[in-house]
């Protein structure tokens, strides 16, 4: 199998995993759910969740197991970017080439749509040794980790670095916790919560970590550079949107040529990190395929 190939199966599994989260019978509360699907059905490149599953398969799990997990990271990715896009926020019109969660749904269900993906993942996890026999350790444990990397020390606290940079100039320093915050915790927690489900030690999860670090931040370096050189159609996002908020990026920081040397070294320090899997092919495929990525 190509690892094009392996990638479109991983994506199709995580697909059928997050519909059976969607899946309500008619109830007065049916905008809400309506809401949550339009935004995690609006076609997002699954990056995260097919990370849980790669490294649940590096660590010698069955993909299987890892559902779950995969599920409750792309359902707390899809409530960040919900929440991102609110006029208290970003506030972008389009998201995924189409209109944000609140545009169509209105702000007060955007919010609740978010809080419910949000929510969702957690039972998702805690419900996971009831529903799919995972072990109630590693349950726990991606309860725990999953919330650190969300929370106001990880993703959740990038944010608040976002909001204050706005209007004024930051330095490097500043630039990379932001980064690390908004962008690379959602990553590790991916990447971690697979070596818990494929049975993986605190050695495997700490490679992990370093692998989802180097990738989140050459990931974002990718992000700016794609903010000044992409159009809307490709992005599916308004462009310039960093400039519009003055905001401090690595390509105002350090110009574009610079940015593009950054994002090849965090990648390269990525795929570092996978040694200590044996530098899985399909891992390392994925990685480089970030680099080049054009949307
Ligand atoms: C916590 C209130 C609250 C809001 C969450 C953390 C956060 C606010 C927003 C982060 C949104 C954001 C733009 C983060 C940077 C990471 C990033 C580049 C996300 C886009 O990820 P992709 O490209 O998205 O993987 P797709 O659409 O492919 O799923």
């Amino acid at each position: 199998m190509t690892n094009r190939e392996l990638q479109e199966r991983y994506r199709q599994k995580i697909e059928a995993a997050l519909e059976r989260v969607l899946t309500f019978p008619p109830l007065p509360q049916e905008e809400v759910f309506s809401a949550m699907r339009y935004s995690l059905t609006a076609g997002g490149k699954r990056l995260r969740p097919i990370l849980t599953l790669a490294f649940c398969e590096a660590c010698g799990g069955e993909v299987s197991h890892a559902l779950p997990f995969a599920a409750a990271v792309d359902l707390i990715h899809c409530y960040s970017l919900i929440h991102d896009d609110l006029p208290c926020m970003d506030d972008d019109d389009l998201r995924r080439g189409k209109p944000s969660c609140h545009k169509k749904y209105g702000e007060a269900m955007a919010l609740l749509a978010g809080d419910g993906l949000l929510t969702a993942a957690f039972h998702c996890i805690s419900n996971a040794p009831r529903q799919y026999g995972t072990d109630p350790d590693a349950a726990l444990r991606a309860v725990e980790r999953l919330s650190h990397y969300a929370g106001v020390l990880g993703m959740i606290g990038g944010q608040v670095m976002d909001l204050a940079a706005e209007n004024r100039t930051v330095d490097a320093d500043w630039l990379r916790q932001m980064h690390e915050g908004k962008t690379s915790a959602l990553i590790q927690a991916a990447c971690e919560l697979g070596v818990l489900a494929g049975g993986g030690d605190e050695h495997d999860l700490s490679a992990a970590a370093d692998f989802g670090l180097h990738l989140g931040l050459a990931f974002q370096f990718i992000d700016d550079i794609l903010d000044v050189t992409a159009t809307e159609e490709q992005l599916g996002k308004p462009i310039g949107s960093d400039d519009r908020q003055h905001k401090t990026t690595c390509v105002t920081l350090y110009g574009l040529e610079r940015a593009r040397q950054l994002a090849a070294e965090s990648t390269a320090l990525a795929l570092d990190a996978l040694r200590h899997f044996g530098s899985p092919p399909f891992l390392c495929a994925l990685t480089r395929q970030m680099l080049e990525r054009d949307h």
